[in-house]
């Protein structure tokens, strides 16, 4: 996949792998294409042992501008969009929610509409300080999707994520980060080393215990603190059998700093 007119490109590097959205004329806006060749960049991304966590982020000025509205023309004929919805957004976002692999998203520009519920969709989203996150889906008349009314109303609160989808807001950088949708902002010249060195920071590290981790968190939006007791109960079980452990404590008993991945593995 390294084309450069396929409208998703995957660099696999050290450890961990690259997918660039890239139809920059339409600010990495999907169409059918996109969500298929994406589809198979996480394929690999499931398949190859390699790649230990995954970085994603826009080709151009854009990150990505949600669907692509040049695929509609409504004047000509109606849509059912959940089909749309069901065949490509909802999984896209199931399997992101389940990947096996820690993910950082880089919002290199301008997010929209479906564009911010993927970079939401991501374990950690940076951005660089100059982006932009457009609601939209008001702006055309549609409804947010992508997870994105189950994720606002979780990070924000009810009357926050009504206000802001319902004003079709744009949020700068600055507010996005003071809302706790993106964990960190740099530079624009700068955001895509920082989130390569931030992803090679996470393929580096504990896999079983990363991955759990994940899982705990993700579930403990929907658990009682009872169930989530149990299930941190249980994950630790397994993480404590991992080798991932073994080298930890070895590690930290011979003062030494812990290897949880060699190259050659
Ligand atoms: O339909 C279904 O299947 C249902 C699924 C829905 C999921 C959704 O995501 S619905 C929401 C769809 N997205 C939008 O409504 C966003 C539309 N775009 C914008 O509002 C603005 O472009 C932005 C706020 C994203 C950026 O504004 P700005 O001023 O920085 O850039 P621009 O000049 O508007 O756009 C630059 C180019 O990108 C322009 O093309 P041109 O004139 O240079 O040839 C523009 O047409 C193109 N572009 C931007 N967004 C899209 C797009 N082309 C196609 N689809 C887009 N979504």
């Amino acid at each position: 996949m390294s084309n450069s007119e396929n409208p998703i490109q995957l660099a696999v590097k050290d450890g961990y792998a690259v997918i660039t959205l890239n139809r920059p004329k339409q600010l990495n806006s999907f169409n059918s294409e996109m969500h298929l060749e994406l589809q198979k960049a996480l394929d690999e991304v499931e398949s190859n042992e390699a790649i230990r966590a995954v970085l994603i982020t826009g080709a151009g000025r854009g990150f990505c501008a949600g669907q692509d509205l040049g695929d509609r023309d409504p004047t000509k004929q109606q849509y059912d969009l959940s089909e749309t919805i069901t065949t490509f957004y909802n999984p896209l976002i199931r399997r992101l929610q389940a990947l096996q692999k820690p993910m950082v998203a880089a919002v290199n520009g301008v997010a929209a509409g479906a564009g911010i519920g993927l970079a939401l969709a991501c374990d950690i989203t940076l951005s660089a300080n100059n982006a932009k996150f457009a609601m939209a889906f008001g702006k055309i008349g549609l409804v947010p999707d992508s997870g994105l009314t189950w994720r606002l109303v979780k990070l924000l609160g009810l009357s926050k994520a009504k206000a802001l989808l319902l004003t079709n807001a744009v949020l700068t950088a600055e507010e996005a980060e003071q809302y706790g949708l993106v964990w960190r902002l740099y530079e624009p010249s700068v955001l895509l080393e920082r989130a390569e060195a931030l992803t090679k920071q996470l393929a580096y590290g504990p896999q079983t215990g990363t991955r759990l981790t994940i899982e705990a968190l993700n579930r403990a939006e929907t658990n009682s603190l009872d169930e989530q007791l149990e299930l941190e109960a249980e994950f630790q079980r397994e993480a404590g059998y991992s080798d991932d452990y073994k080298e930890g404590v070895t590690a930290f008993l011979q003062k030494r700093p812990a290897v949880f991945y060699k190259k050659d593995n």
